[in-house]
């Protein structure tokens, strides 16, 4: 059983995200998102359009996600990775690099971004 995690907002879920989660589901068995929550999200000067409930119904919602739990600080990526004996953390690209001093626990993977979408560009195409 290998078990895979992965950390994001996961706001106005879009084909990006699904292309994320999707991939790093292939390295396991076990998928495990860590959602940032609201207040999370207030100190990463984020503030998203669905609140954190209506994000992890829609993640729990997913083929690929097996579990949801609350990112709540920057910190707590290593006893995650711990508690949940992960094998595997994965992230976007744009987060390359960030997390290598994990590697003495697990497997670390960085995947290209889908390019062209993201939460910002939606909201700015919608203008909300
Ligand atoms: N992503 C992607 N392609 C996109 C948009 C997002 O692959 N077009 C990926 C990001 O790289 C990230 C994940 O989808 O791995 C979630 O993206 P966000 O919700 O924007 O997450 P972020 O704000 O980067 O928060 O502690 C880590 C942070 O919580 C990550």
């Amino acid at each position: 059983m290998q078990r895979v995690i992965t950390y994001g907002t996961f706001d106005l879920l879009h084909y990006g995200h699904i292309n994320l989660l999707k991939r790093a589901k292939e390295f396991g068995d076990y998928l495990i998102v860590a959602l940032s929550t609201d207040e999370f999200n207030a100190g990463k000067g984020k503030k998203s359009y669905f609140p954190y409930e209506k994000r992890k119904q829609l993640l729990e919602a997913l083929r690929y996600v097996d579990l949801v739990i609350p990112e709540e600080t920057w910190e707590q990526k290593r006893s995650d990775v711990e508690l949940y004996h992960i094998d595997h953390f994965v992230m976007g690209s744009d987060w390359k690099g960030k997390f290598d001093d994990l590697s003495d626990l697990c497997e670390v993977h960085y995947l290209p971004r889908t390019p062209e979408i993201s939460t910002t560009k939606i909201k700015r195409d919608l203008k909300i």
